[in-house]
């Protein structure tokens, strides 16, 4: 879909809400190294805007799902279970886990089924969500409320003193654009688009025209876009200066200032908003373009004030480059002819072949069409790599540290460095949910 044909927001006003909270799941139980959770999929009604509510779909809930928090080291145990109709998959977008517990289409959980899901945490801090994966229904099922976070925290985060008191100084902000009818229900086939269902209404946490009332203090926003297929441009309504602290799979080396940031589909970003000059009574918006997306409000106010830390994380560098081969690929078309390398998903061929633990090169050219063409957020599963060069230049400072999803405009080529911790078979896709069910998607063969 090209640019300007992507639906703008229509304004809801009258309707103020406080930004909804997702809950902080209670573990089954904990021990030091070790937590249990259950997670449950199912469908339920949710007052998502004034009037009628909506069907829905959600995890121990009705819309969306709570937050799974793990530590690095920790083994976390989750028992799964769908009790929707038809089947699902539970997808840990980000997790350096072992394929047969990434929930990729290979793993259906049918209805009224459960599955049992073990695995170690063996990666730093980061935001990090869960989501479907189920072959050709991941979108609607997203749409309809299923997405969850993963917070997974360690030593570096009880060290860093950054702002970390839930729905005080730190809040998760999961973006996704909706269409809700005169019924105010979701209609997915209605909105059907084989190049992304846009919505012309904007939820943060399933909450319309959200606002959350903070101190004067930095406050941080854990940005999730957990839209089907709409990028962001995200900047404070008077233009101020805030701190990227944190991309897909961790913290940057140093905050990242910046005035503008981008978060396509799958994309997290932590940044930090610095409200210690402003008095109270003041108000702040967080806009993507014309849109508000979070109204801040000063209220309260305290007398610390805090530095930010200046070195957040360390991110290795390799020391040779020229070295490794490149392998190429082709992200081309658009709607139903959406490819890689000119094939669409066949869950019995393998794509790609890898060696666990070796890294690995993947130069990705999106190829424009005569219309342009348009770009495509990549994504790989099981691990977290590095950006090497857009168009052969170093990245932006804020796309220097982890990744698991980068956007690539039209004609843009891409080169990330990768490499696999674990055995299997993991997918490449786009994370325009309705292009990768068409078929936007490959499978690379760890060994
Ligand atoms: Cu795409």
């Amino acid at each position: 879909m090209h640019h300007t044909d992507i639906p703008r927001f229509e304004e809801i006003k009258g309707e103020s809400n406080k930004l909804k909270l997702p809950e902080i799941l209670e573990p089954d139980f904990e021990r030091e190294n070790e937590v249990s959770y259950t997670l449950k999929t199912q469908r339920g009604e949710t007052q998502l805007k004034e009037g009628r509510k909506t069907a829905t779909m959600g995890y121990n809930g009705s819309y969306l799902g709570p937050i799974l928090k793990m530590r690095k080291g920790q083994t976390v145990h989750i028992k799964t279970e769908n009790n929707l109709s038809e089947e699902t998959t539970f997808h840990w977008h980000g997790l350096k886990i072992p394929s047969d517990v990434d929930g990729g289409p290979h793993s259906p959980v049918e209805p009224n089924q459960t599955a049992q899901i073990d695995f170690e945490v063996n990666q730093e801090a980061a935001t990090l969500w869960f989501h479907p994966h189920a072959l050709g229904t991941t979108a609607e099922q997203v749409y309809y409320g299923l997405a969850g976070l993963i917070y997974v925290e360690d030593e570096q985060t009880d060290r860093l003193d950054l702002p970390k008191e839930y729905g005080v100084n730190d809040f998760p902000l999961i973006l996704q654009d909706r269409n809700l009818d005169e019924n105010n229900q979701l209609d997915y086939e209605r909105s059907y688009n084989p190049d992304g269902v846009y919505g012309n209404t904007l939820l943060v946490n399933g909450t319309l025209n959200p606002y959350v009332e903070v101190k004067n203090e930095k406050v941080r926003l854990r940005l999730v876009n957990g839209s089907n297929a709409r990028n962001y441009q995200l900047a404070l309504n008077n233009q101020a200066r805030f701190y990227q602290i944190a991309s897909d799979g961790g913290f940057l080396e140093e905050p990242v200032e910046m005035t503008s940031l981008v978060l396509a589909p799958g994309e997290r970003a932590e940044i930090i908003i610095d409200l210690e000059d402003y008095p109270e009574g003041e108000t702040i918006q967080l806009m993507d373009g014309e849109t508000t997306v979070l109204d801040i409000g000063v209220k309260g106010t305290t007398d610390v004030k805090k530095e930010l830390p200046r070195k957040l994380n360390t991110i290795p560098v390799r020391e040779t480059s020229d070295s490794l081969p490149v392998k190429k690929m082709t992200l081309a078309g658009m709607g139903y002819m959406v490819s890689i390398d000119g094939k669409q998903f066949d869950m019995n061929r393998i794509d790609m072949e890898e060696t666990q633990g070796e890294t690995a090169i993947w130069e990705i050219y999106n190829a424009p069409d005569m219309m342009g063409g348009m770009a495509h957020p990549f994504h790989v599963h099981g691990l977290q790599f590095k950006i090497i060069s857009r168009d052969g230049k170093t990245p932006p400072l804020n796309e220097q540290g982890w990744k698991d999803t980068v956007l690539i405009e039209a004609g843009e080529t891409v080169q990330l460095e990768l490499e696999f911790p674990e055995k299997g078979i993991f997918m490449y896709h786009c994370h325009i949910l309705e292009h990768e069910d068409v078929g936007m998607m490959g499978q690379v063969e760890v060994k």
